[in-house]
């Protein structure tokens, strides 16, 4: 099924390992799409939604153990250990096939087996790569269809290029026990089974587009980061593209989809990106930045229009959700949903407050961009758009104040290299527990933390233009768990000073963690703050900061001799300003 021998042979082994009873090549036409619907309509693995509400929506409810990501049992196979880092579970490459390809035997019997060919990024753009995943799951293909430019286009490309990253995956028998996440990143490879969970097993996400990206990245001189990318338009027509990155579950796909608040008239935000972006410095020494996704797989809970207008129309119609509620008009329900009630919970159960709530926390939606109003017309653009800032951030309820801007780049690196964030329900495990993520790559950084901050550092050498580095925190508290900042549509108020700092247009207050804002910098207009938390937000608690830098420090030299001596002397030189 394809003149690419490579790919042939790849798929004929596989199938000889699995044995499929069928084996159906994607090619991504929407009669194909509509025919998996159908089939998992049959078989129960997909229900119909509401059709008058919620046209062309259909609720998948997983296996109940099935429902995020398993951080525990994803691992790094480099021939070397110290090459996947302490940031990373590790297996030696052989042991690492072995394990898993024990899984993989017969495991298709009575199934079909599909071959996906996608792309990641846009299909004409230099900066993408390709990549073929073959699985079992139905639930896979639409998905794919959904977030990727899949089927026979990039089949073409592939083609074309002779490269592309092997993705094998299988749901198993689902059982945790045998739910494996493996990678190996110098056979541009990833075997994946015993979940049909959207990182563990879409595998253009996740596993191609951030850990084997990373890694090839480091190699070629750009950057693969969990980051959304948004422009934001200024009244006067101008756009700034910025590049976050937050840990998982804190508020990428919100910010990258903001909607301005009524007393900030004039500013549009654009979404070129929800969850990830590949960096590239053009021969310019500008970085710009690409999408490698075409869709969304974004938290449900807590969506609405007054939190994201732009996300909770785009999941009216033609959207798989996974592992919401319904109402008893068969509407999909979630925490933070402003209509209906929940009739039935997530695992199909008549709803019962005592069995906790009704929609997983880690219910999510799958979408095409499509769908999105705000959607960037540069969001398909080959070259990518130019980054004016790039801002950390984490959910911290203490310390981190509402913005910050690191000193230069290397200072930035380290702020990035610093962020530590409460876990979220994104990952199987506890949380609420604070623990670092640099850059928000923890899970998805596919090498040493370690050579990966060398790398960062190294793009000053490269370029004289790199953009500026900011830190944020939207998820301050006061003693009654309140929030000090509304969040949401107002976090564009922060995001215009970051602009203002960009172009030079505004001053800071200068600390020894970074430049803060001062609070009449920041514009309140209509704004629902005190000032006396506006203060607590754009100041930093010196003793509360030399025990957090000691504790970066300690954390950086858990890397030890690999630690970039650059990061090591920005921690110290900071510590010894606060301590003086
Ligand atoms: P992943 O898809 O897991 O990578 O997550 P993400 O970073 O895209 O997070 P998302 O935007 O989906 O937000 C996760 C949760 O945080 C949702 O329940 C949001 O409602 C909530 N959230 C997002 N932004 C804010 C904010 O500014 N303030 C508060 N309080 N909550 C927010
Ligand atoms: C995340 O956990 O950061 C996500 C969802 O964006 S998943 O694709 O499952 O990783
Ligand atoms: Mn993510």
């Amino acid at each position: 099924m394809t003149t690419l021998s490579a790919l042939q042979s790849w798929v004929d082994q596989v199938a000889a390992q699995t044995q499929p009873d069928a084996i159906h090549w994607c090619t991504g036409s929407n009669s194909e799409y509509q025919q998996m619907i159908d089939k998992m309509l049959a078989d129960g693995t997909l229900t119909t939604l509401n059709p008058e509400k919620y046209p062309n929506c259909y609720l998948h409810r997983s296996d109940p153990s099935d429902v995020a990501r398993v951080e525990h049992l994803t691992f790094v196979c480099t021939s070397e250990q110290d090459d996947a880092g302490p940031n990373n579970h590790w297996m030696a490459p052989a042991a690492g096939h072995q394990r898993i390809d024990e899984l993989f035997d017969a495991c298709m019997q009575g199934r079909t087996m599909y071959v996906i060919p996608y792309c990641m990024g846009p299909i004409d753009s230099p900066y993408s790569r390709c990549g073929v995943e073959i699985t079992d799951s139905p639930y896979v293909v639409v998905n794919m269809k959904l977030m990727t430019r899949m089927g026979n286009d990039a089949l073409q490309r592939i083609e074309k290029d002779g490269v592309f990253v092997k993705g094998q995956h299988s749901t198993g028998d689902l059982d945790p026990e045998r739910r494996l996440i493996m990678h190996f990143p110098d056979e541009l490879s990833i075997k994946s089974i015993g979940s049909g969970y959207g990182g563990n097993a879409l595998l253009g996400k996740k596993c191609h587009a951030l850990r084997i990206a990373s890694f090839q990245a480091r190699q070629e001189g750009w950057l693969a980061e969990h980051m959304l990318i948004a422009g934001l338009e200024s009244p006067d027509g101008e756009i700034h593209y910025v590049a976050c990155a937050f840990p998982s579950a804190c508020g990428k796909t919100n910010l990258a989809m903001l909607i301005p608040p009524d007393s900030l008239p004039g500013w549009k935000v654009w979404t070129v990106g929800d969850d990830i972006a590949w960096l590239h410095l053009d021969e310019t020494g500008q970085l710009r930045a690409i999408n490698p996704e075409s869709g969304y797989f974004g938290v449900v809970p807590g969506t609405n229009e007054l939190t994201n207008k732009n996300a909770n129309d785009m999941i009216t119609h033609d959207a798989i959700f996974t592992n919401v509620a319904v109402t008893d008009d068969n509407s999909p329900w979630w925490e933070g949903k402003q209509d209906g009630a929940p009739a039935t919970d997530w695992q199909g159960r008549a709803f019962d407050a005592a069995n906790g709530k009704a929609a997983h926390p880690n219910s999510r939606f799958t979408v095409s961009a499509k769908n999105n109003a705000g959607y960037s017309t540069l969001a398909d653009a080959p070259e990518g758009v130019p980054i004016s800032a790039i801002v950390f951030g984490g959910r911290r309820k203490e310390l981190a104040p509402l913005v910050y801007e690191a000193k230069s780049w290397e200072h930035g690196v380290l702020i990035g290299a610093g962020v530590a964030s409460e876990t979220t329900a994104a990952n199987i495990g506890e949380v609420g527990v604070v623990r670092r993520d640099p850059m928000a790559m923890k899970p998805f950084c596919g090498y040493n933390f370690a050579d990966y901050w060398s790398h960062w550092l190294s793009f000053s050498e490269r370029s004289d233009k790199l953009p500026k580095v900011f830190h944020v925190n939207w998820f301050r508290q006061n003693s009654s768990g309140e929030f000090l900042w509304p969040g949401f549509g107002e976090n564009l108020r922060v995001m215009q000073w970051i602009i203002e700092r960009c172009e030079g247009r505004v001053g800071a207050n200068e600390t020894p963690v970074g430049y803060l804002p001062d609070p009449a910098d920041i514009d309140t207009t209509d704004l629902d703050v005190s000032a006396e938390n506006l203060a607590a937000l754009t100041s930093i608690d010196k003793g509360q900061w030399q025990e957090e830098m000691r504790s970066v420090g300690e954390y950086l030299e858990s890397f030890g001799e690999r630690l970039p001596e650059v990061l090591r002397r920005q921690q110290q030189s900071i510590q010894a300003e606060l301590d003086s």
